[in-house]
């Protein structure tokens, strides 16, 4: 049984009281950070640090030596599975990923199944290797694309400004966009469990693209599909789902099942945990860019954030997507300070008499 030292990411994604706002940032392990180059660049190439169980979890831990962050996340990506299902990937430098075959016709998308999960042991691996390396220090996020997401990128073949080709099929053929995402939504929850099995504290979906879609297509796409991995995954894990561009649908958004809904920018934090906070916590949304700024901006979006998040239990400070390349380190450290100086004596008398208490995983759910 592992105890964790801190326990407050999983308070908040319980809706308990903590004594400060835990705060882990999208992308916090990756290529602003000169430590994570070193050793991408000795690999030669993502996919052999990530298939590299030792590397990956060194990666892990890299923002942690530097941060006080209340979480780390597997050092891996969400095209795994894609790969594991015979598409070829690759990624090149300065392009970004690239699939060999994509699933575009009638054929391609027949002879589609979901992956043996042998072929993705690696990722269990890493898993199990980076809960070890972190001895309890903090929970352990495991992750996933979401089905339609994943989708974007089959079909696409590789990253894309409009995503035109998967656009087109939800028009032209949307039975055969329907098939692509069953068959992700059974390879996610697989997938996702099985990181579980391996000691992922919680897990998580990135659906990026969502906001490729309108709303009627949005929920029969993307959200139908992630319910329907959320609903396969043990009952006693819990689950955030980002979306990013869907602010419109956020009413059905946050029905879908996940503990805890990750937003992006453009949502009014104080809105959405007003009307949704006593059934889902929020994770969000400080836009990435503004970690460019100066530290005292960095310092003043930070406290109008968390005043916005509002003193209701349930909250995770994050950015509203990835970290982008050129981000500082010391204005990543500026942000993790001011987001723990906020706040945190206000409700530290709610929390003293369970200060004491030793957290189990088992009892996260
Ligand atoms: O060149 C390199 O070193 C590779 C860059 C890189 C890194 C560091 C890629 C390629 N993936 C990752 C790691 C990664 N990807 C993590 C773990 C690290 C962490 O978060 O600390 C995670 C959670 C992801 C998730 C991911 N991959 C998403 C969802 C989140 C998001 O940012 O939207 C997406 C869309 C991807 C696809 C992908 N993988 C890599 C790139 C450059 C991309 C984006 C391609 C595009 O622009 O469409």
């Amino acid at each position: 049984m592992t105890v964790l030292a801190n326990d407050t990411f999983l308070r908040a994604l319980r809706r308990e009281p903590t004594s400060h706002v835990p705060v882990w940032l999208m992308r916090q392990a990756g290529r602003y950070l000169p430590e994570y180059a070193k050793l991408r660049a000795r690999a030669g190439s993502f996919m052999a640090l990530a298939k590299n169980p030792e590397l990956a979890a060194e990666i892990a831990l890299q923002p942690l030596a530097r941060f006080a962050l209340d979480a780390a996340i597997l050092f891996s990506d969400i095209l795994t599975i894609p790969d594991a299902m015979g598409l070829g990937l690759s990624f090149t430098e300065g392009e970004g990923p690239r699939f060999a075959r994509t699933t575009v016709d009638e054929r391609t998308i027949a002879a589609l199944s979901a992956p043996d999960l042998e072929e993705l042991r690696y990722v269990f691996d890493a898993v199990r290797t980076t809960k070890h390396a972190l001895a309890g220090r903090v929970p352990l996020i495991g992750f996933a694309g979401s089905p339609f997401t994943l989708a974007c990128y089959m079909v696409e073949g590789g990253a894309s400004a409009d995503f035109a080709n998967v656009r087109t099929m939800a028009f032209a053929r949307p039975d055969l966009l329907d098939r692509i995402v069953r068959i992700n939504a059974v390879a996610v929850a697989d997938y996702l469990a099985e990181q579980a099995r391996a000691g992922a504290d919680v897990l998580m979906l990135f659906d990026t693209w969502a906001g490729m879609l309108s709303p009627a297509a949005y929920r029969r796409f993307s959200l139908a599909p992630i319910g329907s991995v959320l609903e396969r995954l043990p009952r006693d894990v819990r689950t955030i789902v980002f979306a990013k561009g869907v602010a419109a649908s956020l009413p059905a958004l946050v029905t879908c099942g996940a503990s805890c809904i990750g937003v992006d920018w453009t949502v009014d934090l104080g809105d959405a945990r007003r009307q949704y906070g006593d059934r889902v916590a929020f994770q969000g949304n400080l836009d990435p860019l503004a970690l460019l700024a100066n530290p005292e901006s960095i310092r003043r979006a930070v406290a109008d954030m968390i005043a916005a998040a509002g003193e209701q239990p349930g909250y995770v400070f994050n950015v509203g997507h990835g970290l982008v390349p050129s981000t500082p380190p010391d204005h990543v450290a500026a942000l993790v300070d001011a987001v723990h100086g906020a706040r945190s004596s206000r409700v530290e008398a709610t929390c003293s008499e369970r200060s004491g208490t030793a957290a189990t995983v088992d009892g996260r759910g």
